[in-house]
């Protein structure tokens, strides 16, 4: 309540700049905020495309680079605080709900850096939904993370110390309760947020020339993605799982007989370490439907990915910056069809590691993948089969990757409003180890992406109105959505208001 008071009393000053009062007008259709730098801004040949697309999906939207929150020339911490501030500002006078940040994720750039979150806080004790209670026995270190930026209320030091995003339980007695606590970290989130690295180096002005062309081979690839007409995205109905050690195919499994084979995914393409316990009868769970290649490897997964172009790609597995273990890595990526780009979920550490600028997600961005959600450090999870769906395991890697392949496959959500519906509702289970997973997942991509985006959501602003009810008719009749499932049209939150929804512990 204070945040907020204290939020729309800053907003009253800010919000007299001539910038956001003038965008403000007429802001009754949901909002898309980019932010990048000017010189991105500048030097890209698909940008204006891509925002005529998506006001072509129905959205008002906006972009913004460093001139816009006086950011120019800063860096590190002080580029992510302008940031923050500035779309605290923007999103409760423009009310916009899709954030893709368009930049150099590395925390010590600038203008638009990942900030480095510290969640792991050594020593602090941590409550389950049953009352237990769980020591946050790791070494504190630093997570690059976007998350700062999807949620615009808390004060994320709330202990003033200098460390952000530190775990935390008020009511545990005798620990500390780090940035947790009224008016510090909340998981309500404000915005879906996702960002398309761009790289750039001082000595070496090639970087940033291949990173635009990057960028503008990302943009037109989404553009045609969100264009497709709706009888062409059967093939995205399919699936690739793969899991390294005999002990993580549960993970396809789970995901497999939960969920993917009720909603018709085929093929689901599996590719298990599985040869060895096939072989002695101590498969867990046991495998009756033989996987497609019981042996794990990169030639493995390749070779599926390129015969069956999934629409969905997990895996569970060892990770790095450039390489998930027996799986992908950054130079296979290159082989893949980006004709059919895939929406990945990466259950392994690092693999989007923001200092490793040819780390797989962001490579898998560039070719084979549409929207990639990786870690940016170590991430956590089980080390033995378990039930996913189990509150002591939803916010383990694995469980986040089961999760959010429900949402984007079932309950076609967008890629944005799965990750931070995920990271909002899961339980913590008391474990500051997940909160440092919830730090370190991010979003590579436009967030707005869904596995069923098609052109019967896209309406060109210029359509004569006939048309437009024509095609709103075809979107209620093919039960193709362009607002995410569960909000209704017209529910947009008006600026100056805040969304209210759940918040489970
Ligand atoms: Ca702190
Ligand atoms: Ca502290
Ligand atoms: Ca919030």
């Amino acid at each position: 309540m204070w945040a907020t008071i204290i939020r729309i009393g800053f907003c009253l000053l800010a919000v007299t700049s001539n910038l956001l009062a003038g965008m403000a007008e007429g802001a009754n259709r949901p909002g898309y905020a980019i932010v990048t730098s000017s010189a991105i801004r500048s030097a890209s040949a698909q940008l204006d495309d891509f925002v005529l697309h998506k006001e072509g999906r129905g959205f008002d939207v906006y972009v913004f680079d460093e001139a816009d929150w006086g950011g120019a020339g800063l860096a590190g911490d002080a580029a992510a605080e302008a940031l923050r501030t500035f779309l605290g500002t923007a999103e409760l006078a423009l009310g916009f709900e899709y954030l893709l940040i368009i930049g150099d994720p590395r925390p010590a750039t600038g203008p638009v850096p990942m900030k480095l979150l510290y969640p792991r806080n050594t020593g602090a004790v941590g409550t389950t939904p049953v009352g237990g209670s769980v020591i946050c026995d790791f070494a504190q270190t630093s997570v690059p993370s976007d998350y700062y930026y999807a949620e615009l209320d808390g004060n994320w030091d709330l202990d003033g110390d200098g460390k952000f995003g530190e775990f935390g339980d008020s009511s545990a007695i005798g620990s500390p309760s780090g940035d947790f606590g009224i008016g510090g970290v909340e998981r309500e989130h404000e915005l879906f947020v996702g960002r398309i690295p761009v790289y750039s180096s001082p000595s070496a002005p090639s970087v940033f020339e291949q990173g635009m062309l990057d960028l503008d081979h990302i943009l037109a690839k989404t553009i045609a993605y969100q264009s497709a007409p709706p009888a062409s995205i059967s093939w995205r109905l399919s699936a690739l799982i793969a899991t390294e050690g005999a002990n993580r195919f549960f993970y396809g499994e789970s995901i497999r007989d939960d969920f993917l084979l009720g909603e018709g995914f085929s093929p689901i393409y599996r590719v298990y370490d599985s040869a060895a316990c096939t072989q002695a009868g101590s498969c867990n769970p046991s495998l009756s439907d033989p996987p497609d290649s019981d042996i794990c490897s990169v030639p493995e997964v390749e070779a599926g990915w390129t015969a069956e172009t999934p629409g969905i790609v997990t895996w569970l597995t060892h990770g790095g910056g450039i390489g998930a273990q027996a799986v992908m890595n950054s130079s296979t990526t290159g082989v893949l069809d980006d004709e059919f780009p895939a929406i990945t979920f990466q259950a392994s550490c690092l693999n989007s590691q923001p200092s490793a600028t040819n780390n797989l997600s962001y490579s898998l961005l560039i070719n084979g993948a549409i929207a990639t959600v990786g870690a940016t450090v170590i991430s956590h999870g089980p080390g033995s089969p378990v039930d996913l769906s189990s509150a002591a395991h939803l916010s383990g890697n694995a469980g986040m990757g089961y999760a959010f392949t429900r949402k984007v496959a079932v309950d076609r959500q967008s890629v944005g409003q799965a990750l931070m519906e995920i990271k909002r509702d899961h339980t913590l289970y008391g474990r500051c180890w997940y909160w440092q997973n919830f730090t370190g997942f991010n979003l590579y991509g436009d967030p707005e992406v869904s596995l069923y985006s098609t052109a019967a959501q896209n309406v060109p602003l210029t359509t004569p109105f006939f048309v437009a009810f024509l095609a709103s008719l075809l979107v209620a009749m093919g039960g193709y959505q362009l607002l995410p499932k569960g909000r209704r049209a017209g529910s947009t939150p008006r600026p100056g208001t805040r969304r209210r929804t759940r918040w489970l512990k």
